[in-house]
């Protein structure tokens, strides 16, 4: 047909082809002959857009409806990955694009690779958020993602001398092919000065915000496509510039220099990623970051909804808001400020309307690491909101106090201000009062977080807690990331499963029981060990052997994780060895990947033990290459998306009531690794649904650690009664690892034998036990072939469509699309 030869939108080689030199010529003023693979990866990527815009007017549509909610998802961080590989999976031009691609005598890996990618989260956070996206985008819910657009996002991780070495992250560099740039969607953000009692013109006493500084938010759209679907979700990241009326003022005075330096101070508060998954107090930018976004974002749904013809006083029947943790929680006051300062509506009505919009994600139990912030710094920056927050603390206490009259430690446990001390603003008290939904990201997160930091909440308003389990994009995670695997499901069970994966990825179970298959299985994998260890020698310079176990640790480098614990294993097999050279060991190969905060010295400083401990190990001869180690330098999506698919072991290994979900856990599961771990987060919904006998499971459950931190919890008895963890902490504390600085890990091993705040030396053996068992496992292949199919067959709820479902009815209360 005409249109598949459409050089503009037209899927066939030869449209493909004819619109990469289009944008060449016309979008990259080059002649073939001197472009450079960056010019020829823009191309693309612009052909590739093109393709979009179709779909992107479907969306417009669907956004002028106003029988259509809309999902407003706010996040400070979105973890995109490359767009390129995504765009022609979800687009369904991949292998026309390559054959394309090759008759200009190129290749398209080239391509693929010359993507900086835009890594504007930290962790689990920002890509859960991604995937969400994709996830709306594929079920046709008009969603808009609102954060960020940070110029420098996470830093790159570099490792020197087993150390880490942050490097910026300049991703815009060489431009960005994917966004649109929306000037005219600017808004004007406010911030510090005073308020101010007036008169409006029909006489009514008011309150006015006179800030002292005023900065501009200027959108760039980016379509994220659905997969082979005539629709697209937009992600909106603003970016902060000054405003020229303030630079005007400035040239009249003639004060030149001032007016660079506001243009210097506005832009600052989009320049960075904060590189920490755990909030510090009282970083002022950080509030800046926060509250400029959510004001961009909620003047910007206020625009569509009056677009759409609508008064205010329906909003919340144009947009459902989702709260992606705290970060973006000073929403619901400035939602207040917008409807009464600025739209002149009753308290009353506004806070009917506030509730019934946002609601409220929860991503961690852990008390240190909720938001607050001190009430001086809050009132300097934000003086209005401060007021705000005020009267809603107020009028919500009024209620607590009905609801259980005389309990005041009831009332000032909940109140959104922190009395006690250095008094301060509880973020996730704001984001719970006015949440008309609270949810946890696990089952068990968030059973503990209604019995433990949000369990007030829970007493007065039961029913706003509801689960919503994370979940992962089958298109990235499999068809992208693991075309082999895709493959191969492909030729046993078609392509349903791609996008209805809950009920057809179970097909495949009854195929464990076949010879033939799992062979093929096993070549898939084997394949895919291959490559990454093509990957790990170009890297860092490791052979490492595709035969033996791929054990894989992925994730950010925190304490409660415990890479630490997974160390100490390879050091006891290590001591095993030692002792016996000539012992019959599961060779494997252990892989690490991970950054660490740039403050958290601890971090760091087991980034530097995984190495040391790496460089001793892979070098000594006794070993014989039966135990590698290799820490993946900078693990980001795009290494994800090479790391999962050649992973056999997963290690999800946190201290019970620490993770509250994971998502890496079930992206290697997909990927067919069994997983050791622990019952928490997803992990027991994971063991649950793979099969307990399909799952290794080890160590303390979250009762038991709290029984035992009840009981007195002694680390050193637990070193001094176990022979072979006294070994491998002596081996460590000898300088055995760091003969060029033998103390080097005094503070990591004191730390685990006196305080030992995640409970390493308590889960220790039945972790060696847990691992034993998996190395006897692994020598029998059928066996372990047939478990890794059944892992696979058995995550259908783990898609992310099952979890934005389940926000679709649970809490946004929408049903078209879906
Ligand atoms: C306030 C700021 C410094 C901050 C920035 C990022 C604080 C926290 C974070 C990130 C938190 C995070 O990534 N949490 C993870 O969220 C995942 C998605 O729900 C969970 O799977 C994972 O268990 C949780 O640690």
């Amino acid at each position: 047909p005409a249109t598949e030869n459409d050089a503009r939108s037209g899927n066939s080689v030869a449209a493909i082809r004819k619109s990469i030199l289009d944008h060449i010529h016309f979008s990259q003023a080059r002649l073939p002959v001197m472009a450079t693979c960056n010019d020829w990866y823009v191309a693309l990527a612009y052909t590739v857009r093109d393709r979009m815009f179709g779909h992107w007017m479907n969306v417009v549509q669907a956004i002028a409806d106003p029988q259509r909610k809309i999902v407003g998802y706010l996040s400070a961080e979105f973890l995109m990955g490359p767009h390129l590989g995504n765009a022609l999976i979800n687009l369904g031009i991949h292998d026309n694009t390559r054959a394309a691609v090759a008759q200009l005598g190129l290749n398209l890996d080239d391509l693929l690779a010359q993507e900086e990618e835009p890594g504007l989260g930290n962790g689990g956070l920002g890509r859960l958020a991604a995937c969400y996206m994709d996830s709306l985008a594929t079920l046709g819910v008009p969603a808009l993602g609102y954060g960020i657009r940070y110029e420098f996002g996470i830093f790159s991780q570099e490792i020197r001398d087993g150390r880490q070495v942050e490097k910026t992250d300049k991703w815009l560099r060489l431009g960005n092919p994917w966004e649109i740039h929306r000037p005219e969607l600017s808004c004007t953000v406010n911030f510090g000065g005073r308020t101010e009692w007036f008169h409006d013109e029909r006489g009514r006493l008011r309150i006015r915000w006179i800030p002292n500084r005023v900065i501009k938010g200027v959108p760039y759209d980016t379509p994220i496509p659905a997969f082979r679907k005539d629709f697209i979700g937009i992600l909106r990241l603003w970016k902060s510039e000054a405003v020229e009326s303030f630079d005007f003022q400035a040239f009249n005075v003639g004060d030149y220099y001032k007016a660079v330096d506001e243009k210097v101070v506005s832009e600052t508060v989009s320049k960075v990623l904060y590189p920490n998954d755990e909030p510090e107090i009282g970083k002022t930018l950080r509030l800046a970051q926060q509250y400029f976004f959510v004001s961009c974002a909620l003047q910007d749904m206020i625009r569509v909804h009056l677009i759409r013809g609508k008064a205010l006083d329906t909003f919340h029947e144009s947009f459902a808001v989702q709260l992606n943790d705290t970060h973006p929680a000073i929403a619901v006051a400035e939602l207040m400020r917008l409807l009464v300062d600025e739209h002149d509506m009753d308290w009353c009505e506004a806070w009917t309307i506030t509730r019934n919009v946002f609601s409220y994600t929860n991503h961690t139990l852990l008390s240190e690491a909720l938001e607050k912030w001190p009430l001086p710094f809050f009132g300097h920056l934000l003086p209005r909101h401060l007021e705000i927050i005020y009267e809603i603390n107020h009028r919500f206490l009024e209620e607590v106090r009905r609801h259980a009259p005389g309990d005041d430690g009831l009332a000032s446990r909940l109140s959104i201000i922190d009395e006690g001390g250095q008094k301060s603003i509880r973020m996730a008290h704001l984001a719970s009062v006015a949440g008309h939904r609270i949810n946890g990201v696990a089952e068990l997160h968030t059973k503990l977080l209604s019995r433990t930091v949000l369990r007030d909440f829970h007493a007065i308003y039961p029913d706003r807690f509801v689960n919503v389990t994370n979940g992962v994009t089958p298109r990235r995670w499999m068809v992208l990331s693991n075309p082999k695997l895709a493959g191969l499901l492909e030729s046993a069970i078609g392509d349903r499963w791609i996008c209805r994966f809950e009920e057809e990825i179970e097909k495949i179970a009854p195929l464990a029981d076949d010879p033939a298959f799992r062979n093929h299985w096993r070549e898939v994998k084997r394949g895919n060990k291959a490559d990454l260890a093509g990957l790990i020698h170009e890297r860092t310079g490791n052979t490492v052997d595709p035969d033996t176990l791929f054990d894989v640790q992925v994730k950010r480098i925190h304490e409660y994780k415990r890479q630490h614990l997974n160390v100490l294993h390879i050091v006891t097999l290590y001591n095993r060895i030692r002792r016996n050279p000539n012992l019959d060991i599961t060779p494997r190969t252990f892989i690490f990947g991970g950054k660490a905060a740039p403050g958290y010295a601890m971090a760091k400083l087991i980034i530097k033990l995984i190495n040391d401990v790496g460089a001793v190990v892979n070098r000594d001869p006794d070993v014989a290459g039966r135990l590698k180690v290799v820490f993946f330098p900078n693990f980001n999506v795009k290494n994800g998306q090479m790391i999962y698919p050649a992973a056999e072991l997963s290690e999800q290994i946190s201290t019970a009531g620490k993770e509250a979900s994971g998502t890496g856990n079930m992206k290697f599961s997909m990927n067919g690794a069994l997983t050791i771990g622990t019952l928490d987060g997803a992990n027991v919904e994971i063991r649950e649904a793979v099969g307990p006998e399909n799952f290794f499971l080890f160590g303390l459950t979250v009762d038991q650690v709290n029984d035992l931190w009840g009981r007195g919890y002694n680390p050193r008895r637990y070193y001094e009664e176990n022979a072979q963890l006294r070994e491998a902490v002596d081996l460590l504390y000898s300088g055995h690892f760091s003969p060029d600085h033998q103390a080097r890990f005094v503070p990591l091993l004191d730390t685990l034998l006196n305080h030992d705040p995640y409970m390493l030396l308590a889960d220790y053996q039945a972790y060696i036990d847990c691992q034993d068992q998996i190395a006897a496992a692994y020598r029998d292949q059928e066996h372990w072939t047939r478990i890794s199919i059944l892992n696979v067959a058995r995550m259908g709820r783990f898609s992310s469509d099952r979890s934005i479902r389940e926000y679709c009815k649970d809490i946004w209360r929408i049903r078209q699309g879906v």
